[in-house]
Order: structure tokens, then sequence, then C-alpha cells
């Protein structure tokens, strides 16, 4: 997977550049390229930005330059995203979804954002990480960058996706390690049994009672088993008491 960044702050994205999953780098599973909106400015000061037509606060990005910026990468077929707060809230679906793309270019925001003109000509889809006030796009496209690039075919094996409980909608299930006794709090016995099958019915009836207590409003759209169902109705009964 390739992705294009256009940005006016290519620096911040060194540490996801370095980390990116060091093997798929060097595997070639996925190259990120940045690309200096501020190369493509006509203006000797560099400015890419004006004041708003109807006048109100703050700068907007200036749709000529990013179209130049965007036609030097040379590509139709590329999806072109663009991180706004406009955009449909990123889920772990649409991630899965994105992550079967080949070519992603991805436009960074600043200021006020860009003219509308340039996302009706180039953009097919803009895309938010949330709603909160943030000062530009490079933080949520490195969202996207980091969620995708773990689908990538290659990068993580499909086990370790597929056992993910957040793919089929829930909650982990609580993690332990050594040392096997903690400010006097025991690992749970059934860790250390050795019977993998309990365990792992342990580790779902968690992973639900998880969900019920931390984020109940993910249950609604959940794989749920028939018995998981009836493990949720006794979780429900014991915490009413
Ligand atoms: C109105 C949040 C404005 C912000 C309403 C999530 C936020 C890009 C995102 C803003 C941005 C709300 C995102 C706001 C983002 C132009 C440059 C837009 C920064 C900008 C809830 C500022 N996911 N925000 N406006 O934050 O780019 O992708």
């Amino acid at each position: 997977m390739k992705f294009d960044v256009l940005t006016l702050f290519p620096e911040m994205f060194e540490p996801i550049k370095q980390s990116i999953i060091g093997k798929a780098k060097e595997r070639k599973l996925i190259d990120i390229n940045l690309i200096n909106i501020r190369d493509f400015s006509k203006n000797k000061h560099k400015k890419v930005d004006d004041t708003p037509y109807g006048g109100g606060a703050g700068m907007v990005m200036q749709a000529d330059i990013i179209y130049d910026a965007y036609k030097s990468i040379k590509d139709e077929n590329a999806k072109v995203i663009y991180l706004s707060p406009q955009g449909k809230v990123l889920t772990q679906q649409k991630v899965e979804e994105i992550s079967k793309e080949k070519h992603l270019i991805l436009i960074c925001g600043h200021y006020e954002g860009i003219d509308q003109r340039v996302i009706d000509k180039i953009v097919d889809e803009e895309i938010s990480i949330g709603d909160y006030v943030l000062t530009g796009g490079e933080i949520p496209a490195m969202v996207l960058i980091d969620s995708v690039s773990r689908y990538v075919e290659g990068v993580l094996n499909k086990d370790s996706i597929s056992e993910e409980s957040f793919s089929q909608g829930i909650l982990e299930y609580p993690q332990y390690t050594r040392p096997e006794v903690f400010e006097n709090q025991k690992v749970p016995e059934i860790l250390q049994s050795g019977h993998h099958e309990n365990i792992k019915k342990w580790r779902r009836y968690e992973a639900l009672r998880n969900t019920y207590l931390k984020r109940p409003e993910l249950l609604e759209k959940a794989e749920l088993t028939v018995e998981d169902k009836k493990n949720l109705e006794k979780i429900k009964n014991d915490t009413k008491c």
C-alpha cells in the first residue's frame, strides 16, 4: 500500500515513518511518501492560504496550490481522502475496507481548512477521527495510516487480526503477566490452569462483561453468539445487585 500525504508539516510524520511496522517497510508492503504543499506555492513568500470570501476569522488553504500538489502525484486510480471533521467517523470496518486499496492520497488541512472547490474536484471521501477541535489533519492522517497498515496483506498474520475481539465489535478481555502477585492481587487462577478451552470461555465472558460495563453501546452492533447472549443476561443480573 502506498500513502501519499499532502501536508504543510511533513516533519510531523517522521516518527510514524520510523516505526511503521518495521518489517512491513523493509518488505516494501507499506510506503509513505510526503508531499510538502508549500513547495507548490507560486508566491515569493511561499504563502499557501488567504482570507475567506464573505469574511470571517482565519485563513483558508488555496485550491490551486493543493491541486498542483495533487497533480504532481499522477495516479488517477489512487483514492483521495481528505481528513476532515465533516467526514464520517473512522471505524474498524472502514479501516478494513480502506486497507484493500493499493494507493491512497491523504490531504491534511490547516487553519480553517481547504477551499471547497478542490474538495469537489479531487476528493473521493472525507474521513474524521472524531468530534473535537484539532489544529490540523496530520494527526488524523497518522491515525489512518497506523490503523490501515495493520490490515495490509502480509503485515500482520490473519489469525491475530480475526482473533481481535474488536473485529467482532466488542472490547478485549483483561490481560495479565508476571509477577504472579502484585500488591496482594493474584492473577486469576484459571489463566494458570493450562485448560485452554476454559481459558477461552473465561476470556470471552470477561470481554463481554468489560463491554457491558464500559461501552454498552458497542453491544448493539456486535457479532454475538447464542452463548454470548446467555452470558450477557447473566452479567446484567449480576451487576444489578
Ligand atoms: C468544527 C477533528 C471544526 C478535526 C467542528 C477530527 C472540529 C480531520 C480532523 C473542527 C479535524 C469540529 C478530524 C476542527 C481537522 C481544518 C484544519 C479542520 C484543522 C481542522 C468537531 C480544524 N479528523 N480540524 N477544525 O477541528 O482537520 O480528521
